[in-house]
């Protein structure tokens, strides 16, 4: 018998969609719009087995809703400024263009061969002169309103690619997002997005996405935008007009305040020392440079600190309390100055015992007093030593009654406050935009005008772009050397290129006309088809991307440019293909070859694979699965195809009854399976379908039965979602022309949903008393308990002794009384 060639198949069907185009966009559909995204990838390299599985699950959704009458917006691009080409360019001695456009190319190979639904007319790249002039003009618009600018402050700094940081680029322990290396801190002028503007709206926004936004980032965001609720109180500090202010979320504890703390790298506190303490504080500052914020804010890490020599006094009780420099206190959150209350924060606490700092209980939880414990107590209490609010056991109403007492006497009031920071946006590299401002000694910032966008990169050929710590921009002499455009005189181009976040944080509008080169976007366009349906991507993108795009989002709504608020409707985030329990990594030679797995087992049973294997959002480890064995089950379907006799078009109805009924419940729970992401049980279910037509074919109705073949092509169409290549084949086979991805999605026909059921009599005296429907295979005693608790058969017996009852199941019961 002939068998399943996978590579003939896959070189037969790729050419012929190229034609067919079967993806393709439609602005002006009558149809729903949906629009399906997936992220773009970085161009360094081919893809991996993390894009195969991203790209494997987002195909499922996007074909399946074609399938649905949907007119589907999915397209695809990529991120091709950034760190890892330009390095990997460094690496091989080659321009960061020539790396990133070769990779394109193989890449957009392999995703076509990989048979994904992507809709390649909207394709772009952020590195191009046509999609940055926008980033650039977006960039002017945003600071136009305000939201860009440039400041001096200490900033995050990596030795190992020699550029600062954002924030949200900073991991966990303090390394770099990209390359690991510890981050330490610089003092530089950056550009910044004031993204802090927003804190609120990103936070409130996050709500309603709770439900459909999958996976971890709803609270991740939370988290890192950080808002609480709290006080601002003043503290008058000797010899000095202007009150410090502290930022509080326990108001209610300010008569337990003993000290205050002030960042010790902040300007304050270089400005209150006393002469006498200046030098000790000098040498404390230079000492804490090096440490990391995660460091500093560590509550097992030893406290360190300095008396400033002055006093501070409290205003609820008029009590005057040193005022001190510590690390642990942050520069840049709150105000950075707190009020110490050693008795109910432990850092306070252990600061207090290290410098033998009194500590007073005001909230008194009825544990030992943190005095003599060393254990400051957070809990509800009872209020000691607090005035007016002693007696009182509800923090809520300390909080409440302290903040309106502070506000009556104008020492305080309550605020909110915010983890989040302004988003450092400007890199001393050279691959990304250039920012398009042009600096000058008489006018200061000067936008570029519009109509010179884009500021192209200039090439710089054979030059240095080893990272130096200025932007290699600065050498291009010619380039950065221009007229001022506001007075004419000489200037000089700002050298920073953008963080490749913003690149990415718009090109979800750019796809709706990509080559567009009177705008960023269509309003229209981005009103018919926004915002994203569905948007499926990496965890590790969780507080960096989908907060800036959110960010974007509603910067470009307030600009007037679209109507909506948020991005991304629903958000899926996919798990990790790893290998024998490790993450794939060269280190540990475990990494897999998608190229070897496509060459071996074609691109269908990797992609089967690869969805079967577990519920999207868990990791797949690539030891527990087995493409040889979805290569199987591949030509076993595709087998059924063959085996079919009957024409296309044949009456169904006739069909066996109960491979129909299977049938259309297969396609019933693919429907209901796929729309709740269960798309491993959608296959299992096809395989069950698989498995009992060819049953029927070898064993039962045969192949001639209109029934084998409306099971074959469900098989077909469902199993195109994830297996496009065999799909195409069988349906070609079951006779007709392709393609099957665009085919009628198989109506559920209701009534063979239902289970089977038959109607049992109940007679009693040997005249007819009830009909019951019942399954087939009901049991006797079931039957005979069910006949006897039927309210017409009680009725009918009237409390008469039952003497016999003969069951016949399930058919008949006769009663005798
Ligand atoms: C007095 C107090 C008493 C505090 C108490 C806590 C417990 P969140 O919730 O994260 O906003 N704090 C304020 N600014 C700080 C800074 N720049 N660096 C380090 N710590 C800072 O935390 C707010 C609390 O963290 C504030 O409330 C302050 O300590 C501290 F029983 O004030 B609290
Ligand atoms: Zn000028």
């Amino acid at each position: 018998a002939e068998t399943y060639d996978v590579q003939a198949v896959q070189d037969k069907w790729l050419p012929v969609w190229d034609q067919l185009q079967p993806f393709r966009a439609d602005d002006d559909s009558p149809r729903e719009k949906k629009y399906a995204l997936t992220m773009f990838p970085y161009p360094s390299g081919d893809l991996h087995m993390g894009h195969a599985e991203v790209f494997a699950i987002h195909d499922v959704i996007a074909r399946y809703w074609w399938f649905r009458g949907f007119e589907v917006l999915n397209p695809m691009g990529w991120d091709s400024f950034g760190l890892p080409a330009e390095n990997a360019a460094i690496r091989n001695d080659e321009h960061p263009a020539t790396y990133t456009y070769a990779n394109i190319e193989t890449q957009l190979h392999s995703m076509q061969r990989y048979a994904t639904s992507f809709d390649w007319s909207r394709r772009l790249h952020t590195s191009d002169p046509e999609y940055y002039r926008w980033t650039q003009w977006l960039f002017l618009k945003i600071r136009e309103r305000g939201l860009a600018y440039r400041k001096n402050s200490p900033v995050n700094w990596c030795p190992q690619d020699q550029t600062v940081l954002a924030n949200e680029q900073v991991l966990a322990d303090g390394t770099c997002e990209r390359c690991g290396a510890e981050v330490t801190k610089r003092e530089l002028t950056q550009w910044y997005f004031k993204t802090t503007d927003y804190a609120q709206e990103l936070y409130d926004g996050l709500d309603a996405l709770q439900d459909t936004w999958i996976g971890k980032v709803v609270n991740a965001q939370r988290n890192w935008i950080g808002r609480s609720e709290g006080a601002h109180v003043d503290f008058v500090l000797d010899g000095r007009d202007e009150p410090v202010t502290v930022y509080t979320t326990r108001p209610d504890t300010l008569h337990g305040a003993t000290f205050m703390v002030v960042a010790a790298d902040a300007g304050l506190a270089a400005e209150v020392v006393t002469d006498e303490q200046r030098p000790a504080y000098e040498a404390y500052v230079e000492e804490i440079r090096k440490a990391s914020d995660i460091d500093r804010l560590a509550t097992d890490r030893p406290k360190t600190g300095v008396f400033l020599g002055v006093h501070a006094t409290n205003p609820v009780n008029g009590e005057r309390i040193p005022v001190w420099a510590a690390d642990y206190v942050l520069a840049d959150y709150g105000t950075g100055a707190i009020m110490a209350v050693p008795a109910h924060d432990q850092r306070d606490l252990d600061f207090a015992r290290k410098f033998d700092l009194p500590v007073r209980m005001v909230v008194d939880t009825g544990e030992e007093d943190p005095a003599s414990s060393y254990v400051a107590t957070t809990g509800d209490g009872t209020y000691v030593n607090s005035g007016a609010l002693d007696g009182i056991a509800d923090k809520a109403t300390g909080i409440r009654t302290t903040i309106e007492q502070l506000q009556a006497a104008g020492t305080g009031e309550g605020t909110v406050n915010f983890r989040l920071r302004d988003w450092l946006l400007s890199r001393q590299r050279y691959w990304g935009c250039p920012i398009p401002i042009i600096h000058c000694e008489a006018c200061g910032e000067v936008p570029v005008p519009e109509d010179q966008l884009p500021v192209e990169l200039p090439e710089l050929r054979g030059a240095d772009l080893k990272p130096k710590g200025t932007s290699p921009l600065g050498a291009a002499t010619e380039w950065v050397e221009v007229d001022c455009p506001s007075c004419g005189g000489p200037a000089r181009r700002d050298t920073d290129t953008m963080d490749t976040f913003v690149d990415s944080s718009w090109y979800f509008f750019r796809y709706l006309s990509p080559h567009d080169d009177t705008q960023a976007f269509d309003t229209a366009l981005a009103n018919a088809w926004g915002p994203v349906d569905l948007y499926i991507g990496g965890d590790e993108h969780a507080v960096l991307h989908l907060l800036y795009a959110r960010f974007f989002t509603k910067v470009l709504r307030d600009i007037g440019l679209i109507d909506w608020d948020e991005p991304f409707s629903a958000y899926l985030s996919q798990g990790k293909v790893i290998n024998n329990g490790r993450k794939m990594s060269k280190s540990l030679g475990n990494g897999i070859s998608l190229g070897d797995q496509l060459d071996e087992f074609g691109v269908d049973a990797v992609r089967l694979t690869l969805v079967f294997a577990s519920p999207p959002e868990d990791n797949i480890d690539w030891a527990d699965v087995s493409p040889a064995g979805s290569l199987r089950f591949l030509q076993r379907a595709w087998r059924l195809a063959n085996d079919v006799t009957s024409e296309p078009g044949a009456d169904v109805t006739t069909g066996d009854r109960a491979l129909r009924q299977l049938t259309h419940r297969t396609v019933h729970e693919a429907e209901v399976l796929v729309e709740s992401y269960r798309f491993n049980v959608v296959i299992a279910r096809v395989m069950e379908l698989v498995n009992a037509t060819r049953k029927a074919i070898d064993s039962g109705c045969g192949p001639a039965d209109p029934a084998v073949r409306e099971a074959a092509e469900a098989v077909a169409i469902v199993l195109s979602l994830v297996a496009p290549y065999t799909a195409e084949e069988m349906w070609e086979r079951l006779g007709h022309r392709p393609t099957v991805a665009r085919a009628d999605w198989p109506v559920v026909d209701p009534a063979l949903l239902v289970e089977d059921s038959v109607t049992a009599i109940v007679q009693i005296q040997g005249k007819v008393k009830a009909r019951l429907e019942v399954s087939p295979d009901i049991t006797e005693a079931d039957l005979e308990a069910l006949a006897l608790a039927d309210p017409g058969v009680v009725a009918a017996i009237d409390g008469r002794p039952v003497r016999k009852v003969v069951v016949r199941a399930p058919k008949l019961v006769n009663v005798v009384v």
